[in-house]
């Protein structure tokens, strides 16, 4: 038997759900018998493989084992005679608990301003990085209040990605995912336990974890006109250190548009979500709300104020060069921010800008750019949708049945990998955005199909892919080993912070390393070099944590 069997059998290494797909492809393209396995080598299910429709991207057959039929929980192998064993895979219940829950604890990895204490954090505790409690006001934000150099306090929020700047953008699409996985499933996520310092109070641990961004979030509001800072952000990365050595200055740089309104928009949710809480959180719905209303009054006032890097550079010092969530596109951020006015407050102004925005307004998978879906989500939970927004529903479905439409024929069998066009940086959240949608069509729908596609991309994410790796630390058996994170790769520990959803395959090389495959779902290399390919993001990690914990929770019932 030859022993690359796990590399040719690429399989969800984590597991299946007793009556749920379980699909697994051989990428040899081999014809004939497989056989499911226990772990003493009894054969307790025999299948036939057979041909995919169509090649994967790089010209090559791939083959189908299906054992969707077989439903007795244990340990097993699959076995392909030509090609060997597969790695190993559980099937059972809550098969995805702990992964999913390994989602959203990595926020807490990614916590600036707080040490990270060995007793939540086990061998990855580490001391407090950034306390930002003196942050300079950067040129382009200068104003008469505060003039440039003053310094204010913006401590917390969790670090963007590999590097450790905070984004007010990129923040607001996280918050307002992690959000809405608590608002589509509150008594699941009352039981998602993540050992983290608030453990022990009485909010759904998610929700702590979230007020870690959320407080900081506030402080990026000018008080004095509504505006909201682009970002928080050294001058340039730092290197490749751990966060307690990365002292440079601290800058809050230009107010935008775009910033105003996701930060409005996220805060709109927030106030209604805790809401709920007045004992533990006095006062938070309250300020959330004041702060919403008053960053969207200032968008309104100033709806074109386009971040763009290079101009803020040739008029003010020090240049910045960190990442630039540079959008162009307003009018998805003003849909947002109605969306979720309108659904905390019902304020009828909010409802008229939504609708005669509609027609220009399509539905699409979400990405920190493009997050008129965001909205959408939020409206199609409201009771009155359908008088509301008449037909509202009717096209989210069709546009998630355009979605799964042909996922059953290629390759890798799943949605992330009908087109090509889904490979660019940051992949792997387009598969877990894809999966959100889906979800959120089942919960209009209650049709399975959509269930089973959203499962078949976390399966994709897990190891049915291109490249055969897990792309979450710490979980599976081929996992990431070499994020592009900083912590990961200055603690000296072996193991990478876990976790973290790598961005996944992506041919663009902007970073320069070259991939051993430049075929879209293959371009990807396990190298902290490669950001373009195996950085990690929090706008990536929490749309597979939505993924991941929705489709436990929804195992569940
Ligand atoms: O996710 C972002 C991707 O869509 C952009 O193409 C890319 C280049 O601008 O930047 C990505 O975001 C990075 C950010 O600018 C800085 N922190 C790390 C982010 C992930 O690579």
């Amino acid at each position: 038997v030859p022993a690359d069997g796990a590399a040719v059998i690429r399989i969800n290494q984590i597991g299946f759900y007793t009556d749920a797909p379980k699909v697994a492809i051989s990428t040899s393209g081999a014809s004939g018998k497989f056989f499911l396995q226990t772990t003493g080598n009894q054969t307790v299910y025999t299948g036939e493989l057979k041909p995919a429709n169509e090649p994967n991207f790089a010209g090559k057959p791939t083959s189908v084992a299906d054992f969707s039929a077989f439903n007795k929980p244990g340990k097993y192998f699959l076995y392909i005679p030509a090609v060997g064993y597969s790695y190993p895979f559980t099937i059972g219940a809550a098969v995805h608990k702990a992964v999913a829950a390994g989602t959203i604890r990595a926020f807490y990895y990614q916590r600036a301003s707080l040490p990270l204490a060995e007793k939540y954090a086990g061998k990855w505790h580490r001391a407090a990085g950034h306390p930002d409690d003196k942050v300079l006001i950067h040129a382009s934000a200068a104003s008469t209040q505060r003039p440039e150099g003053t310094v204010i306090s913006s401590s917390r929020g969790w670090y963007d990605a590999g590097d450790y700047n905070k984004y007010i953008v990129n923040s607001g699409v996280s918050t307002a995912t992690l959000l809405s996985l608590y608002e589509d499933f509150p008594a699941y996520m009352q039981t998602v336990h993540l050992n983290i310092p608030e453990s022990d109070n009485k909010l759904p641990d998610v929700l702590d974890e979230v007020l870690w961004n959320l407080r900081w979030m506030l402080t990026m509001q000018d008080p004095a006109d509504g505006g909201v800072y682009h970002k928080l952000t050294n001058a340039s990365f730092d290197g490749m250190v751990m966060p307690d050595i990365a002292t440079a200055p601290r800058y809050v740089v230009q107010k935008g548009t775009a910033a105003a309104l996701d930060f409005a928009a996220v805060t709109a949710q927030a106030s209604r979500i805790f809401s709920k809480f007045p004992k533990q959180l006095p006062g938070m719905a309250d300020s959330c709300i004041k702060a919403s209303i008053y960053a969207y009054n200032w968008a309104a006032k100033n709806p074109t104020v386009i971040y763009d890097q290079n101009a803020m550079n040739n008029q003010f010092k020090p240049k910045v060069v960190t990442g630039d969530y540079g959008d162009r596109r307003l009018d998805d951020e003003f849909f947002w921010a109605a969306a979720e006015l309108y659904a905390t407050t019902g304020n009828p102004e909010y409802l008229s800008r939504i609708r005669s925005a509609r027609a220009g307004t399509p539905i699409r998978v979400p990405n920190w750019g493009s997050v008129s879906t965001m909205g959408y989500y939020t409206l199609l939970n409201l009771p009155n949708i359908d008088t509301d927004l008449p037909g509202l529903k009717n096209d989210f479905l069709t546009y998630a049945d355009g979605l799964i439409a042909g996922a059953d024929k290629n390759a890798y069998q799943t949605v992330m990998t009908k087109t090509k066009a889904n490979f660019n940086w940051g992949s792997n959240s387009t598969a877990a955005n894809q999966g959100i949608l889906l979800i959120k069509a089942y919960r209009l729908s209650h049709d399975a199909k959509y269930l089973n596609s959203a499962l078949g991309n976390l399966d994709y994410l897990l190891g049915r892919n291109g490249t055969g790796y897990a792309y979450i630390s710490g979980y599976g058996s081929k996992p990431i080993m070499h994020p592009h994170h900083r912590p990961s790769v200055a603690d000296g520990i072996a193991d990478p912070v876990p976790g973290l959803l790598s961005g996944g395959p992506n041919p663009g090389m902007q970073d320069g390393i070259p991939t051993p495959s430049k075929s879209p779902d293959e371009a990807f290399i396990d190298d902290a070099r490669s950001y373009a390919t195996n950085e990690i993001a929090i706008n990536w990690n929490a749309p597979v944590a939505y993924l991941a914990n929705a489709i436990e929770a929804l195992q569940k019932q």
